[in-house]
């Protein structure tokens, strides 16, 4: 066996731990053989180990493993998290592929003592990310995202569900240490000014005060938070930036799933359309208008395919999706802020300062206007001040 470097858990014990589920699948059985199998670091998440063992005679023969170490990787072990996060993203893979089949890589077992994660391997997908810095996503896996994530949250509403599913479902997706890493990192400390963990470029600090000295800004964002905390929607993702989404032509799949937990439906498509709206600051400060432009479509695309296939909803669906979209503006607004403010930053406006200061005042125009927010046209008229 060999590894790549990069992990900080135990690669012998992986592979322990798949060889002793390998009967339970056939992609399983080349570890049998440890001397074929070579175990290689994957991706560059924040908080967990991913590696991939793959088969050194056959290179379609490979499955993922996701560990999850009880602190946050990339802070080390003075920053503790729960590894019960291994068995919420297990569980929400199951739940999210059994509502819309395919929506995420096939899991194969989750060993609840090493907090192992075995799936499928994606290999020949792409992080969404890295895809759209590229000018690259089709249409189609933009309707595809879109309407995996409308099925799950329909299937997993509180208006589809009975009453004892529905407390099923609380009491699996429940606040969990993620979900305050959210509130934490999203909702509050962005928001805090001098919050030791911030972190923005000089150009970006003489814009701060858009966030800081704006009344209206600091109390939306409170009400969002309260909204996510409060709001028992629907199961969602939690965490649906483009980082958490691989692409292979027109097919999508949703992952990294561990914030998942019952909220408020237009969290994910906040996130969604804020990391779209970022995407475009990137390409207009990059000369790429055209591409640019197609960030917009990706936006009405997007809420054009979730309405159309998320058709579970409380009160009247008119009143229902107008007031969903005005969360969504919300939502998309903090989560815009918070990646050029907070801790956690955007590949998309690394080095592009002046991009990041342009996607800065569309997020406060977002929180500042949500309330008069409700369709997704006008949404992106105000983001982007489009006439
Ligand atoms: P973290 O929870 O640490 O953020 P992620 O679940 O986001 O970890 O995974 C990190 C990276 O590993 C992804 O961006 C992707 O490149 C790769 N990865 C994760 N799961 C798979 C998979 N099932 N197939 C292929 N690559 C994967
Ligand atoms: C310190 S929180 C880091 C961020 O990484 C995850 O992907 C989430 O977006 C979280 O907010
Ligand atoms: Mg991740």
């Amino acid at each position: 066996m060999a590894c790549v470097g990069g992990l900080v858990g135990d690669t012998d014990q992986f592979l322990r731990v798949v060889r002793s589920h390998a009967h339970l699948e056939d992609n399983l059985a080349f570890v049998r053989e440890p001397d074929n199998v070579e175990i290689v670091a994957v991706g560059d998440g924040n908080l967990n180990d991913v590696a991939r063992l793959k088969d050194r005679r056959n290179s379609n023969s490979s499955v993922i493993v996701k560990y999850a170490p009880p602190f946050i990787k990339c802070l080390g072990p003075e920053y503790p998290l729960a590894v019960e996060r291994g068995s919420v993203e297990f569980q929400a893979l199951v739940k999210f592929n059994t509502a819309s089949p395919g929506s995420c890589p096939r899991t194969y077992f989750y060993d609840s003592t090493a907090r192992i994660i075995c799936m499928e391997d994606l290999r020949s997908y792409k992080d969404l990310r890295r895809e759209i810095i590229q000018g690259v996503l089709s249409d189609e896996a933009v309707k595809c995202i879109a309407k995996h994530i409308a099925i799950v949250h329909r299937q997993n509403h509180v208006a589809k569900l009975s009453t004892p599913d529905m407390e099923a479902l609380l009491k699996l997706f429940g606040y969990t240490d993620l979900v305050q890493l959210t509130e934490q990192f999203v909702f509050t400390k962005p928001f805090t000014k001098d919050d030791p963990t911030n972190k923005f470029s000089e150009e970006v600090s003489m814009h701060a005060h858009l966030v800081y000295d704006n009344p209206q800004v600091l109390a939306n964002a409170e009400k969002m938070k309260k909204v996510f905390l409060e709001k028992k929607e629907c199961l969602i993702h939690g965490d649906l930036h483009t980082g958490s989404i691989m692409v292979c032509n027109d097919s999508a799949k949703l992952m990294d799933i561990e914030f998942a937990f019952v909220g408020p439906g237009a969290f994910d498509i906040g996130c969604l359309i804020a990391n779209y709206i970022m995407s475009y600051y990137q390409h207009m400060s990059d000369g790429n208008r055209q591409f640019a432009y197609r960030t917009i479509d990706f936006c009405k695309l997007t809420g054009k395919t979730y309405f159309e296939n998320m058709t579970s909803y409380t009160g009247d669906m008119d009143g229902y999706n107008k007031n969903f979209v005005s969360e969504v503006a919300g939502f998309a607004g903090c989560e815009i802020i918070r990646r050029i403010l907070g801790a956690a930053h955007v590949e998309d406006l690394e080095g592009r300062p002046l991009a990041a200061v342009d996607a800065l005042g569309a997020g406060v125009r977002l929180i500042v206007a949500k309330d008069r927010i409700d369709t997704v046209d006008r949404l992106m008229v105000i983001a982007h001040m489009l006439t």
